[in-house]
């Protein structure tokens, strides 16, 4: 446990803007195929081992923390002073929260449901977030619209369903306004996150590149208030290049905020700690983001495994994130300044010298010697993810 915690004190990991969301800290281990392997966990514990390890800010769904039918109730009030005065203790900050839209069974046809009634619930529970969140002190508000898609078809019209959803945003983003000015506050940045296969079989939201569309689609009375929060594996899951896609998501100005985890290439949601299964392609992620200077959060969105204990939770898993993500930050700033990888770069958009020519031959000839260099520029990132630039010792030979 010592050889894998600890790398970074509670200082150095302050500094950067990580997240620490309550449902990671606070997953009991269940799954759909799965009971519990842990005992639950409270806000209170939660907010406090975030603290110690140096996670400064803490993130929500409304019912992790305020069971559904206290909502709006005095309860609420009550709860949310107990959660302020757990961040003040821990020296915390409330960054995000985030309505559940998607366990409850009255969402079963989604928020956005051909029931006015529920779709008139579902936007009191947007508004309510948006309101806690002020309360809270939180800047971002997230929207994982899981339910919204079928099972089975025939039922659901598309086009209908999104304008419904657009409608709920639309109230947040109203009451936001409202609140922020009541409040002298800003206005919250909100967030949407989409994911392509489950809860449901079929999603109307399945990637970040069509949230950007949902976005641009007119449906949307504020969309200068709304922008992205991609998900790692959400991305990964469906097949793409998540560098891409975020690549596509900051030339809109709309990465607004980032869930970070790992897992596998068509599979379910597996939400592995950042970095275990694809450290290479997290390494090249970050050097995008370093080199385009995103500045928002980072949040542990992962589950620690079920064969993890209570203790291992926040002895382990945690520590063992953070300082995997810290690493690879400081690796992706090693790639940026590193001479070999910035002269190779240099070389290649230098072009092969060749005068305006139409020629595709003497094109393809004057710059197939370059063109190796992006076999060199992967290698040397290989080199840094694994430490072998500063030197390496060999066993044989
Ligand atoms: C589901 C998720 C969610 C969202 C959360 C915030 C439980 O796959 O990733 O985490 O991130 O609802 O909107
Ligand atoms: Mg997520
Ligand atoms: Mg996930």
């Amino acid at each position: 446990m010592k050889a894998c915690g600890g790398a970074y004190t509670p200082e150095q990991r302050r500094k950067h803007f990580i997240t620490g969301p309550q449902w990671a800290g606070a997953y009991d281990g269940s799954a759909l195929f799965h009971a519990p392997t842990r005992k639950p966990v409270s806000f209170e514990k939660v907010i406090e081992f975030y603290g110690k390890l140096g996670i400064r800010t803490w993130a929500t769904h409304d019912t992790d923390v305020i069971p559904a039918k206290a909502l709006g109730t005095d309860r609420q009030v009550e709860i949310l002073d107990k959660i302020k005065a757990a961040l003040k203790k821990a020296d915390v900050t409330c960054s995000m929260v985030t309505t559940e839209t998607f366990h409850h069974a009255v969402f079963a046809t989604s928020p956005a449901s051909e029931s006015p009634e529920i779709r008139e619930y579902a936007s009191w529970r947007l508004v309510n977030t948006v309101k806690m969140g002020h309360e809270l002190g939180a800047n971002y508000a997230v929207y994982w619209p899981g339910s919204l898609g079928y099972y089975v078809q025939g039922a659901v019209e598309e086009t209908e369903t999104l304008k419904w959803y657009a409608e709920g945003l639309n109230a947040a983003c109203e009451a936001d306004i409202k609140e922020a000015k009541k409040r002298k506050r800003n206005t919250l940045k909100h967030c949407l996150e989409a994911k392509p296969f489950e809860p449901q079989a079929e999603i109307l939201l399945p990637t970040s590149d069509a949230m950007l569309g949902f976005i641009d689609s007119g449906l949307l009375k504020y969309p200068e208030m709304v922008g992205l929060n991609p998900e790692y594996l959400h991305e990964l899951m469906w097949g793409t290049s998540v560098r891409a896609a975020l690549a596509r998501a900051l030339l809109k100005g709309k990465l607004f905020h980032f869930d970070i985890n790992d897992g596998y290439r068509l599979k379910h949601d597996v939400d592995i700690a950042v970095g275990l299964v694809n450290p290479l392609d997290w390494l090249n992620v970050l050097v995008l983001l370093r080199s385009h200077g995103y500045e928002g959060p980072f949040n542990l969105d992962y589950k620690p495994p079920r064969t993890t204990s209570n203790f291992g939770v926040f002895e382990v898993s945690f520590p063992t994130a953070v300082d995997r993500f810290i690493s690879l930050w400081e690796m992706a700033g090693e790639v940026l300044s590193d001479p070999i990888i910035n002269e190779a770069t240099a070389a290649l958009k230098g072009g092969g010298g060749v005068k305006k020519s139409i020629d595709p031959e003497e094109i393809f000839k004057a710059n197939k010697e370059l063109h190796t260099l992006h076999e060199l520029i992967a290698h040397r990132l290989f080199q840094i993810l694994c430490g072998f630039h500063t030197g390496r010792s060999y066993s044989i030979g």
